[in-house]
């Protein structure tokens, strides 16, 4: 099989983080170790454009600024480290990739759907995940445990229907992609959806 490219998405606190592990160790159990990565990051300037975006600024921070950013550092993401992976014959885990961009700037922020598409195409030409893992839950439940956490990036101080939208968002992508885009119910224990999340798998690569 070709090595796969498969990403993990959801609202903050949704458990993309926790699962990333263990989908990486599955992945590395059957298939060999998976480069684990993130977005927006995954490279050093890649994680820089990150740091930019994520910090609290003075100004207004406009919302094509910030979608143009997310390609920007999606682009080095993935011409400096997915795509060499995967042509090394490397599986690939993203904690988050472009269907992030149509949840949170496009579902969050109100661009249009045309607009991001547009942008992807020019930045990625037609290159997505092969399996996208959304774990989805209630703003309400993943912002809880996110919380606890303490303080709060910059994106992370939306209210509650920022992240609702966000998340119609996520459900359009994956009605528009329905075999690419796998939905977990994510408002069960850490174990649930663990188990969950390898039947998906398993389901897909056995
Ligand atoms: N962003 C964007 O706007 N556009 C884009 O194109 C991209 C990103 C790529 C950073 O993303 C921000 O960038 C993000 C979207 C935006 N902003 N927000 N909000 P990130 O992925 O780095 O950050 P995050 O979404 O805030 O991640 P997170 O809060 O770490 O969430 P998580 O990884 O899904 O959750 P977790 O760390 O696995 O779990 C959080 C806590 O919940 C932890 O204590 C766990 O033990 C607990 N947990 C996890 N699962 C469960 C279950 N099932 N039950 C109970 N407790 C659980």
């Amino acid at each position: 099989m070709n090595p796969q490219f498969i990403s993990i998405e959801g609202l903050e606190g949704a458990g993309k983080s926790t699962q990333r592990t263990v989908l990486a160790a599955w992945v590395a159990k059957r298939f060999g170790q998976p480069m684990v990565t993130r977005e927006p990051g995954g490279t050093v300037m890649a994680e820089q454009i990150r740091e930019v975006l994520l910090a609290h600024h003075d100004e207004p921070v406009d919302v094509l600024t910030e979608l143009l950013l997310m390609f920007a550092a999606r682009r080095q993401h993935f011409s400096a480290a997915i795509r060499p992976a995967l042509a090394n014959g490397q599986w690939v885990v993203s904690d988050r990739f472009t269907d992030a961009s149509y949840a949170y700037q496009g579902g969050g922020r109100g661009i249009a759907w045309e607009q991001i598409a547009e942008l992807e195409n020019l930045v990625l030409q037609g290159a997505k995940p092969d399996l996208t893992l959304w774990l989805d839950c209630p703003a309400e439940i993943g912002l809880a445990r996110a919380r606890q956490r303490g303080e709060l990036d910059r994106i992370e101080t939306e209210d509650i229907a920022f992240f609702e939208r966000c998340r119609a968002a996520y459900e359009r992508r994956r009605s528009e992609d329905p075999q690419r885009i796998i939905r977990l119910d994510a408002t069960g224990s850490i174990e649930s959806v663990s188990a969950a999340l390898i039947q998906a798998l398993e389901a897909r690569y056995s």
